[in-house]
């Protein structure tokens, strides 16, 4: 039997993919920049089965219905690319709160692209493999290589795929998770994004602000300039999510912890920690810090939010 066990790890996005010029394909309006990180994983196991249904598990208990049927369009894909009629179980575990904008979708379909492509012995590349992760979660496109991942638009399927920057960053970069709520969002991504592409007045400026934002960020990355790579993401992160104020109807997937921990945030950068914060689809919040003061920072969030969940991240591997 073929071993098809495969991992892939979550990644935070520095400079954030927010909007789909293609909805089928899950090709982005604009190149988005990400890091991989060590502590939050999916492992996915698939093997053929003898039955008329695909069995998709997630964690330990049969898939719930919207779970399930996303796996198994992804499933048919894969089928439909190898001429392939067979049954599929598919086995995924997550060790990261699923939904909770924590990107489970980025790890989930990696791992489930890179278990399908062992499974089916497609022998993909990384290129190709980012690619077809991709058709399951744009995010899940970046989450193929490890470390600093640029992602590009592309024009079709074939030209829309992340590159791996620099996958064994030499810099003291460090991550704070602070999960204030697991529960699971109540606008997806994908719903998300598509009513702010829709309706913002203010969409049509977002391809330039990542534009600049992007070139700004690879230029810090090069320099190994921490304090300006936080500040891009955390300027990245609000025009993004201001996109989703000014849709209409407006939305946020802020809640009052969410600014509680923003302000502690200044409150540390004030007293001369590096502090800077991103924010995904949800109300959790991830501390960009270095090594030196990541005790320091870690010390303070959890004095002042004591029921928060708080995980240090560092740069993490590529798929395995
Ligand atoms: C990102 N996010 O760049 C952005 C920033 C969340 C906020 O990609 O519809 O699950 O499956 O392509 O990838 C989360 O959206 O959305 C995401 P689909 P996905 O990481």
């Amino acid at each position: 039997m073929i071993m098809t066990k495969t991992t892939a790890h979550t990644n935070i996005a520095l400079i954030k993919y927010w909007g789909k010029k293609d909805a089928a394909l899950h090709l982005p309006y604009t190149d988005s920049l990400s890091l991989t990180l060590d502590g939050y994983y999916t492992t996915t196991t698939t093997h053929f089965i003898d039955a008329a249904q695909d069995e998709i598990w997630l964690d330990h208990q049969l898939a719930d219905a919207a779970f399930a049927a996303r796996v198994e369009k992804f499933l048919n894909l894969v089928r439909t690319l190898n001429h392939s009629q067979k049954r599929i179980c598919v086995q995924t575990i997550n060790h990261v709160p699923t939904a909770a904008g924590l990107a489970s979708s980025a790890s989930g379909f990696a791992a489930l692209a890179g278990s399908l492509d062992k499974l089916f012995q497609m022998n993909l590349s990384k290129t190709d493999l980012s690619r077809l992760a991709r058709r399951g979660s744009g995010s899940a496109t970046r989450s193929i290589f490890g470390g600093f991942v640029q992602w590009h638009q592309g024009t079709d399927d074939a030209s829309s795929f992340a590159e791996a920057i620099d996958e064994n960053p030499n810099l003291p970069i460090r991550l704070l998770s602070v999960v204030v709520n697991n529960q699971e969002k109540k606008i997806t991504s994908t719903k998300g994004m598509l009513q702010a592409v829709e309706t913002s007045p203010f969409y049509a400026q977002w391809p330039q602000v990542v534009q600049t934002d992007l070139k700004s960020m690879l230029q810090a990355l090069r320099n190994h300039d921490l304090e300006l790579i936080g500040q891009i993401a955390e300027d990245n992160c609000l025009a993004m999510h201001a996109l989703n104020w000014t849709s209409r109807p407006a939305f946020t997937y802020f809640t009052a912890a969410t600014y509680q921990i923003i302000n502690l945030v200044h409150q540390l950068r004030a007293q001369g920690y590096l502090a800077y914060y991103t924010i995904d689809a949800g109300p959790n919040v991830k501390i960009i810090t270095s090594i030196a003061d990541l005790a320091q920072v870690q010390a303070r969030v959890q004095a002042n939010f004591p029921q928060a969940q708080v995980t240090k991240l560092k740069p993490g591997p590529g798929i395995r």
